[in-house]
């Protein structure tokens, strides 16, 4: 909306400038009138390097919304058996591979004790405490040592970008 306003506010304003230097052309020579042709070609020019940079970096695709994601077979608090049987559920994105940007998917993530969601936009990190499922996979069986543990199921885009608190879900579970 605001994106929408601002465009015609700025086209107006250099369409201004354009005809000032039009103006200021006829009064000189031919010499300066080509010289003000070609900036106001520049204006124009380095108006388009501003909306093609903001292009360079797809943005994150956006949340719809409802969409959630959820432990399909364990309640929070549940006391369980390792290794821990873990069925990741997604609903309003579609579950893909990792590689390319789509709109409305991603793939899971488990995060195991650390924290209860990546900031949306960061790249979930790869190490034990953090493991990707880009191969699509919805199920995964967890090896974890005797005591509470914190699991967090972190959605994130084509390139590991999480989708932030917004598509995550934290439980604590009790490994007998
Ligand atoms: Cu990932």
């Amino acid at each position: 909306m605001r994106k929408t306003q601002l465009i015609p506010a700025m086209l107006l304003l250099g369409l201004a400038a354009c005809n000032n230097a039009g103006d200021k052309a006829a009064a000189g020579s031919d010499t300066a009138q080509v010289a003000s042709h070609d900036t106001a070609a520049m204006g124009h020019d380095s108006m388009s390097h501003m909306v093609d940079s903001s292009k360079l970096v797809t943005p994150l695709p956006a949340v719809p919304a409802g969409a959630k994601v959820f432990f399909k077979n364990l309640k929070d608090g549940a006391t369980v058996k390792s290794p821990v049987k873990i069925e990741m559920g997604i609903e309003g994105l579609k579950l893909d591979t990792a590689g390319a940007i789509v709109a409305g998917s991603g793939h899971h993530h488990l995060l195991v004790d650390a924290g209860d969601s990546i900031p949306a936009g960061q790249i979930v990190p790869k190490d034990e405490h953090h493991l990707h499922f880009g191969k699509a996979q919805s199920s995964t069986d967890l090896v974890l040592t005797p005591g509470k543990h914190v699991l967090t199921l972190q959605f994130a885009d084509g390139i590991h970008r999480s989708y932030g608190a917004a598509l995550a879900k934290t439980i604590t579970v009790e490994v007998k």
